[in-house]
């Protein structure tokens, strides 16, 4: 890999199984020489997260739910008597009950959009405050977005708007981080066969058109979205914050 992130430490947040994008970034920070440590949301997930970051060399685990103040308070306390300086956040964490991304939007429950914009939009903001202190040497934080935030994705519906919201948080904390030259940015993925979008009906016929449409004919791979989480970690986007990153094929530059 290109990018040196030798002697950095990176917190990646959102590592399910092997097809999370999570992951594919975390493979990316830890062959450019980051040192790793990755969360977990809950005991379910332990072991498959567990097993994976056993391959990766000096990576280590942590359980967060990042729904809950004091996980946060607790991980972050963890992570400053183990590593003390931080580099880079990666947040690679949404949710929506299930019942929310199918159907009628104007149908959102209050309590459907309330946990859409916890665990997918407040919980960056929550990240980002009890990491600062940490990251006295400036850093990097990136999110994972998708292009439902901007143009209606049909049943995506909540999870668009709590998009639209994290992209608009980016920009305010890209703001408020700049003085302590901690930059944050986030990657807007094309469609891709994880966990989380593997329950989604016409997922196929998705990928299909998505493919078909965009400039390059075909759909992202994983470890693209991964790379260029490398890229985003690194000095060597130095001048990029407060930005959406497109790893999409091209698709969203088309109007027809
Ligand atoms: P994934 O299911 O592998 O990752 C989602 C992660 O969120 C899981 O690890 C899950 O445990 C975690 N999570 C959910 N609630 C949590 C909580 N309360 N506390 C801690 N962790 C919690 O799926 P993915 O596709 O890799 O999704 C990662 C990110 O990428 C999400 O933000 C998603 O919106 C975004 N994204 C995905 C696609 C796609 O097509 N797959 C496209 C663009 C953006
Ligand atoms: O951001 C996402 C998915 C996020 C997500 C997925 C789930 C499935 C399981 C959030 N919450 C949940 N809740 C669950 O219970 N993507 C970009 C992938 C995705 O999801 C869609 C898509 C695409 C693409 C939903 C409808 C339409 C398209």
């Amino acid at each position: 890999m290109f990018d040196d992130l030798r002697g950095k430490t990176a917190v990646v947040f959102g590592v399910a199984n092997k097809r999370s994008i999570a992951w594919a970034i975390a493979q990316g920070l830890h062959a450019a020489g980051a040192n790793l440590a990755l969360t977990y949301q809950n005991e379910r997930l332990e072991q498959e997260a567990r097993d994976l970051i056993a391959s990766l060399p000096g990576a280590e685990g942590f359980m967060c739910d990042v729904s809950n103040d004091g996980a946060i308070a607790e991980l972050f306390e963890k992570l400053k008597q183990r590593y003390g300086k931080l580099h880079v956040i990666v947040h690679s964490v949404a949710f929506a009950p299930p019942e929310e991304l199918k159907g009628d939007f104007v149908n959102t429950s209050r309590e459907g959009f309330r946990v859409a914009h916890d665990v997918s939009v407040y919980s960056l903001i929550a990240v980002c405050r009890a990491a600062a202190p940490l990251m006295e040497d400036g850093g990097s934080v990136i999110t994972m977005t998708y292009y439902g935030a901007e143009k209606v994705v049909p049943n995506y519906n909540v999870m668009g708007v709590a998009k639209a919201a994290l992209e608009c948080t980016v920009r305010y904390l890209a703001y408020d981080l700049g003085k302590k030259r901690i930059r944050v940015n986030a990657i807007s993925a094309g469609p891709i066969k994880t966990l989380a979008a593997r329950g989604i009906s016409g997922l196929g016929d998705m990928l299909k058109s998505h493919a078909e449409r965009a400039p390059l004919q075909r759909n992202v791979e994983v470890a693209e979205v991964g790379s260029t989480g490398v890229f985003l970690a690194s000095d060597a986007s130095s001048g990029i914050t407060g930005e959406i990153v497109y790893v999409d094929c091209g698709y969203n530059i088309m109007g027809f």
